[in-house]
């Protein structure tokens, strides 16, 4: 059986709709970001979104995705089934233009606005475009209809296989080795994401599983609290302060909503996380400016109505908003029609209404939040009251430290500068040790390659407040170095050198190294992170000398290879056990040279995983750090200890 069409009309629409997709195989990076990883896995993601659209419109409950045996995926969901009647223009099953026509999915919104895929957001015809093989099963109606598509292309006509008394969605797609670098889907990346779904729309079913040989795995996310349960999971290693996570909403008409979770901790560092359509606004935007505006304020007023800021200085003092972002946790989600995306990474919220929409809600919720609990409310007080006294006593000093790391323009004794003022074509390299520093000030190019030596462990920014760090001398040294100040003042468009390479040693000591490195950016210069500016080197491991000819090796499996491949002879192999074993012409060689050296570059998918990971390998609870190292432990080859 084939669901109508009139023949004629159905092949002049679809050569209109193979042109229709050609663009997106032309330039698959224009549509889902790249085709590495991340656009791989994005694929994923504009599926998903569509039916976490259906469930959003209150007609789905379940959705689960498996990674099949072959690396396709499967995604299922309970809700409508997509429509399958002819679409009145195009003459053919709407379900087919869902999949060949490029941006058709927003057009079949039943009711509601699509809420999903904001950055991308461009839907199954994309998916399709970059699959070798797509497949749709749609339960409706008491039939189940099937349809197959590759390359954008429609492959066989919408028919009935089948009948049903359930309705809903099944998507089967297998990436195209022609477009995509690698076919490898990483659970763990999907995982993230997806629990993230769960989180951000409560009460929504999704479960994901992976079939593949040696490592079958399920699990579901299902979060009925939403929000106020991605602040518990992110607060769970971190003291919280009060014991209720303040939670609220809004909406406004039936074009915009918002929700609201937060909670205080005993941290330093500020962990708020906001959302536009389910999208990770990394670069904030109008529904974090209200959020902040309310913020500050609120506690002013309930501070001042109180009393609480009695001492003489409050007269010409308030809280300032880094005071009432100190140790908070918080989730801000707001879900509209027509989101704007700005900025660079198009990861900013343009609409500039929300601002006050999402500024009012916080400031009647909050203020009745904090009149409603008194205890815990003068528990956030301390708190906050405690960072604003820390920042107003310690300010002097800061002054004048940031002064003399800013405006003074001396820069640290220690560091060899390079002659370049370009910083696009500037490298820094932070070394470990004074020996090794040395060896790679020699050993450089004195026109683009700056060196800094650090010495020893750096200090562990996760436990130390920000008085504490900017006293670090190791510390202060980058800051000055770098140029670009830091926390709320940092300016990227200062940032001396485009490239900021860690070269520490390939042991446990120069692990830890970087760890608190990458931790000291992570919280207080987040945009050299997130804007692919830091690297970490890769020194050798071997260095195989055959009669006159010198071969480096990088991992044990290189070094295995390269002696399998030189055969026999009697050979002078070096283990380097550090840097500070190499001279300056062999560090040279092997890890600056543009030519012959690889950096690895480090990257920030995912902001809520990352500020996890810190907090719990930095911080003071040893359980889960211990079990991390152990689930990790079997990743890890040559631990040289
Ligand atoms: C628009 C209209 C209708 C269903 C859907 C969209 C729909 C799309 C997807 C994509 C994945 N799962 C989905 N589930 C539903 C039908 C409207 C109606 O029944 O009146």
């Amino acid at each position: 059986m084939v669901a109508d069409t009139s023949r004629q009309k159905y092949d002049a629409e679809q050569i209109q709709v193979l042109e229709g997709l050609e663009p997106v195989r032309k330039r698959p990076g224009m549509y889902i970001g790249s085709t590495g990883p991340r656009g791989l896995h994005h694929l994923v993601y504009e599926v998903v979104d569509n039916s976490v659209d259906e469930a959003l419109a209150g007609y789905c409950k379940n959705i689960s995705i498996t990674i099949q045996k072959d690396n396709s995926i499967m995604v299922e969901d309970d809700g409508r089934g997509m429509p399958v009647d002819t679409h009145p223009k195009l003459g053919i099953p709407a379900v087919e233009v869902i999949h060949t026509v490029l941006h058709a999915g927003g057009k079949f919104g039943g009711g509601g606005y699509k809420v999903s895929g904001g950055l991308h957001g461009v839907g199954a015809s994309v998916v399709n475009a970059l699959s070798e093989h797509m497949e749709v099963e749609i339960k409706r109606n008491g039939n189940i209809y099937r349809q197959t598509y590759s390359r954008g292309k429609t492959m066989s006509k919408l028919e009935i296989v089948g009948e049903s008394k359930k309705t809903g969605s099944k998507t089967m797609f297998r990436p195209d080795p022609e477009i995509f670098d690698e076919l490898e889907y990483d659970y763990d990346t999907l995982e993230h994401r997806l629990r993230e779904m769960a989180f951000l729309n409560k009460g929504v079913r999704i479960t994901l599983r992976d079939e593949r040989e040696g490592r079958k795995k399920k699990e579901e996310f299902y979060y009925e609290g939403g929000i106020r349960e991605f602040v518990k999971h992110q607060n769970e290693l971190k003291d919280p302060i009060h014991n209720t996570i303040i939670y609220f909403e809004g909406k406004r008409g039936d074009d915009a909503e918002v929700e609201i979770a937060m909670q205080y901790t005993m941290r330093f560092n500020e962990t708020v996380f906001s959302y536009a359509n389910n999208i990770n606004t990394v670069e904030g935007g109008a529904h974090l400016t209200g959020f902040r505006a309310a913020l500050t304020r609120v506690f002013n007023d309930y501070a001042r109505k109180g009393n609480m800021l009695k001492e003489k200085y409050w007269e010409d003092e308030s809280l300032t908003g880094e005071d009432v972002r100190e140790g908070l946790t918080a989730i801000i989600s707001v879900k509209m029609a027509e989101p704007q995306f700005e900025g660079q990474t198009k990861a900013k919220l343009g609409n500039s209404d929300m601002r006050g929409f999402v500024e009012t809600c916080t400031n009647t919720n909050l203020m009745a939040f904090l009149e409603e609990n008194p205890k815990q409310a003068d528990e956030i007080l301390k708190k906050i009251i405690n960072a604003a006294r820390g920042r107003i006593a310690a300010r002097k000093a800061r002054d004048t430290t940031r002064k003399s790391l800013m405006e003074g323009g001396t820069l640290p004794g220690k560091l060899a500068d390079c002659s370049e003022k370009d910083p696009s074509i500037s490298e820094i390299f932070l070394v470990e040790g004074d020996s090794a520093g040395g060896s790679a000030k020699m050993g450089r190019d004195r026109k683009r390659q700056a060196i800094l030596p650090l010495r020893g462990k750096i200090l562990n920014v996760e436990k130390a407040s920000e008085d504490k760090m900017i006293s670090s001398e190791e510390i202060k040294n980058m800051i000055t170095a770098f140029g670009c100040n830091f926390g709320s003042n940092f300016e990227e468009e200062k940032l001396r050198y485009h490239k900021i390479i860690i070269m520490t040693d390939a042991d446990v000591d120069g692990a830890h190294i970087r760890t608190l490195l990458l931790t000291f950016f992570f919280r207080h210069m987040t945009p050299l992170i997130q804007n692919g500016y830091v690297y970490i080197a890769q020194p050798p491991l071997y260095r195989v000398k055959k009669g006159k000819d010198i071969h480096y090796t990088y991992s044990e499996k290189e070094q295995e290879c390269l002696l399998k491949e030189l055969g026999d002879g009697k050979f002078d192999i070096q283990r380097y056990k550090g840097l500070g074993e190499m001279d300056a012409e062999q560090l040279w060689d092997t890890t600056m040279d543009w030519n012959n050296r690889t950096l690895i570059q480090v990257t920030l998918d995912d902001m809520a995983a990352a500020d996890e990971t810190f907090t719990m390998l930095m911080g003071d609870k040893v359980p889960p750090r211990r079990k991390f190292i152990e689930d990790n432990a079997k990743y890890v080859k040559n631990l040289d200890i």
